[in-house]
């Protein structure tokens, strides 16, 4: 198998060069950094730099906002000290997932409402963390940034800001309240479809509490403006000092990586773009990477630089990308297609070779790589000095035929007899200290998974050795770090004012979003507490007998178009239809509806049926409202029209 790939990829590079080879990095690689490490090693040797990841499908902006805005060393504020919390589209208690920390986010939050935090929560529906809210904002979806700019109008009216903090460390201020001038919140409170009063005391609220943070999720993402949104969520923060200082705590310490000293200082902007323009959509590399919302037309679109060989790792296109029949049309055309993953897919389906790995208790793990997320965006990574490494629990049956991608990465190496260097890179984030260590690989033999992890973690702050010691993992005091003062020659400042965003946040005040007539709905996204995406759907003790999803919507809105519970809806966008079962939920917004992402046929060939695998949203979703700075897709507030069947 190896070898066939090997000689494949070997014939493609030698006619078309080395970017006709792309990959695409999926979430199921986060329980095994270690595979999508060693591709990105292979991917070096082999001179590509076509890695595309599901980061640019998710929250490509937290990564484009920072570079705008700059970061600060000893980063946000943390949750455990905050006395005010907002999230923008988030829903931790389903999702653990950014904005409330990871262990039982659900009892994190009571606890935090138990010791007087106030929690302001911005979502069409009233989830199950808007329901623990201290205020609660329901607006149209889509209006984040509107909503954003609008609450720092009022903190800037009513000098409820951290001036001594600004003047120290930022730049813009008074560019920023000449560009949210427009927002008074009045004026966005009727684009959003809420009380001025509630945007005004959300403000208040917000810039009145001693510490916290704004925290943006998917749904803020996937609905439009992401850049600007995530921009102005850190330009709130900015303004009210929400970062951690001299003295504290630092909040999100390093644990199995590399010590790093904290310092009160900002990490300067940078550079948003990168060099690659896509060729078909004229989307940009970024400071997020390649967009993956390019890749199809980087198959499609004929000429020099066309791909024409893609690796698929723990990632399944057919139900994550936007616009299902161009990814498939992709997929199809290309020369190479190779998926790794342990199951069938609509993806798998059209892979020419499916390499399947083992599961994840069938392999060591080690926390390292959540740790790592601190560097992405606010509110992410490990508050507490907790880490774990777990040796592989489970042997595979006899006889499985596994490899997982590490080893398929070091053997497609050797085979082409390419040298490949180990890079450490989850120590680092943009303020790196130092470069990180490469290590070259010995190609004489597959380095086992945990040399790996070692080569990975360095001289991590608790070494590897300590933490093995604690099998079910331990919260290390000992790496408990405080922020130490800023370098005397440290003199970077955040950017308040970016020229980009100001001329978007001018570009917003004169668009408001068009009320399409011929689609009255917005579908919102969300996540189901039973499934990771597109895993589990087909899992019996997890969909407990309905496998195919439903859309949910207010029992109002139901009963306005003739439909009931269980009844057979189509749903339609300016990209496709679905047809799937209604269900009445009354925590939505009117006119908003809500569906997960993840069902759908599990062969590429199969129709999907709404009872037996329910319908895929990425039906609904298309390429043609792209983020112009991150790339990230529409995958949320879609306009859309539902009638009965
Ligand atoms: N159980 C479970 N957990 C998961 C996943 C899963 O599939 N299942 N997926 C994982 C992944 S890959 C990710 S990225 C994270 C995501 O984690 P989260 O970002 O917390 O995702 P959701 O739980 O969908 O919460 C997003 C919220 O945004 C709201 N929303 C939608 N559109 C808008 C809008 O325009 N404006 C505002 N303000 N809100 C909006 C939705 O109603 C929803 O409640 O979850 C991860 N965790
Ligand atoms: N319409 C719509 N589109 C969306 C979203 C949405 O909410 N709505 N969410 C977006 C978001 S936030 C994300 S992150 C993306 C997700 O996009 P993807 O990551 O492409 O989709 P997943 O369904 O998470 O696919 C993960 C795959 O990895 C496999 N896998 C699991 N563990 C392993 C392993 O150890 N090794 C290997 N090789 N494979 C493994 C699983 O079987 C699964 O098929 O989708 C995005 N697209
Ligand atoms: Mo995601």
């Amino acid at each position: 198998l190896v070898a066939e790939i090997a000689a494949r990829i070997g014939a493609i590079v030698a006619e078309h060069g080395p970017d006709s080879v792309a990959a695409y990095i999926g979430t199921g690689v986060v329980a095994h950094p270690t595979g999508a490490t060693m591709a990105a090693a292979w991917f070096r040797a082999l001179g590509s730099p076509m890695l595309f990841s599901a980061a640019t499908i998710d929250k490509p902006a937290a990564n484009t906002s920072t570079a705008l805005h700059g970061n600060w060393s000893a980063g946000a504020q943390g949750f455990e000290t905050a006395d005010v919390w907002m999230l923008v589209g988030a829903n931790p208690v389903i999702s653990k997932s950014n904005g409330a920390p990871y262990h039982n986010p659900g009892n994190r939050l009571k606890e935090a409402a138990r010791r007087g935090m106030k929690l302001i929560v911005v979502d069409p529906r009233r989830t199950e963390t808007a329901r623990r809210a201290h205020l609660h904002l329901a607006p149209r979806p889509g209006e984040d940034a509107a909503i954003l700019a609008a609450m720092i109008h009022v903190v800037l009216a009513e000098n409820l800001h951290d001036a001594a903090f600004v003047a120290s460390h930022a730049r813009g201020i008074d560019a920023l309240r000449a560009a949210v001038a427009p927002f008074t919140p009045e004026y966005a409170a009727a684009r959003a479809g809420l009380d001025a009063a509630e945007i005004v005391e959300a403000a208040r609220v917000f810039a009145r509490g001693k510490r916290g943070c704004v925290v943006c999720s998917t749904g803020a993402s996937f609905s439009s403006r992401s850049t600007l949104t995530f921009y102005l969520a850190l330009c709130l923060n900015t303004l009210c000092g929400r970062w951690a200082r001299e003295g504290d705590w630092a909040t999100y310490p390093n644990i199995m990586m590399p010590a790093f000293t904290p310092r009160a200082e900002v990490y300067p902007p940078y550079p948003v773009f990168g060099a690659r323009r896509m060729r078909g959509s004229g989307l940009r590399q970024n400071a997020s990477g390649l967009p993956t919302s390019a890749l199809p037309d980087e198959i499609l679109t004929e000429g020099p630089g066309k791909i024409r060989a893609l690796f698929c790792l723990g990632g399944n296109p057919m139900q994550a990308w936007p616009d299902q029949p161009r990814t498939r049309a992709a997929l199809e055309k290309l020369d190479l297609f190779v998926v790794g993953d342990y199951r069938m897919t609509a993806t798998a389906d059209l892979a020419d070779y499916i390499v399947a790995s083992p599961l994840t208790l069938e392999t060591p793990a080690a926390t390292y790589f959540v740790e790592w997320l601190k560097y992405i965006g606010v509110s992410r990574g490990l508050e507490a000095p907790w880490a774990q490494y777990t040796p592989k629990i489970v042997d595979p049956p006899q006889g499985s035929d596994l490899m997982d991608d590490r080893e398929l990465f070091f053997r497609l190496g050797q085979a082409m007899g390419l040298s490949l260097e180990w890079i450490d890179a989850y120590g680092y984030g943009p303020h790196v200290e130092s470069p990180p260590k490469r290590v070259p690989l010995d190609m004489s033999r597959l380095p086992e998974v945990d040399e790996l992890i070692a080569h990975t973690v360095g001289e991590g702050r608790i070494p590897l050795s300590e933490v093995k010691k604690h099998p079910h993992g331990r919260v290390f005091e000992a790496a408990r770090t405080r922020v130490e003062a800023a370098r005397p020659e440290a003199d970077a400042r955040f950017e308040l004012a970016d020229a980009l965003m100001t001329a978007e946040l001018a570009a917003l005040a004169s668009q408001p979003d068009p009320r399409r007539e011929a689609y009255p709905f917005r579908l919102v996204s969300r996540r189901d507490n039973n499934f990771m995406n597109s895993v589990g759907q087909r899992m019996p003790a997890l969909h407990r007998g309905r496998p195919g999803g439903a859309l949910s919507m207010h029992p109002a809105d139901l009963a306005d178009l003739g439909l009931a519970e269980n009844h057979l809806a189509e749903v339609r966008s300016p990209h496709g239809v679905i047809r799937c079962h209604v269900k009445a939920d009354d925590s939505l917004r009117r006119g908003v509806v809500s569906m997960a992402q993840g069902f759908g046929a599990a062969r590429a060939d199969q129709p999907d049926d709404p009872v037996a695998t329910g319908a895929s949203v990425t039906l609904l979703t298309g390429l043609d409202e792209c983020e112009p700075i991150s790339g990230m897709p529409r995958l949320s507030a879609i306009p859309v029209a539902i009638s009965r069947v």
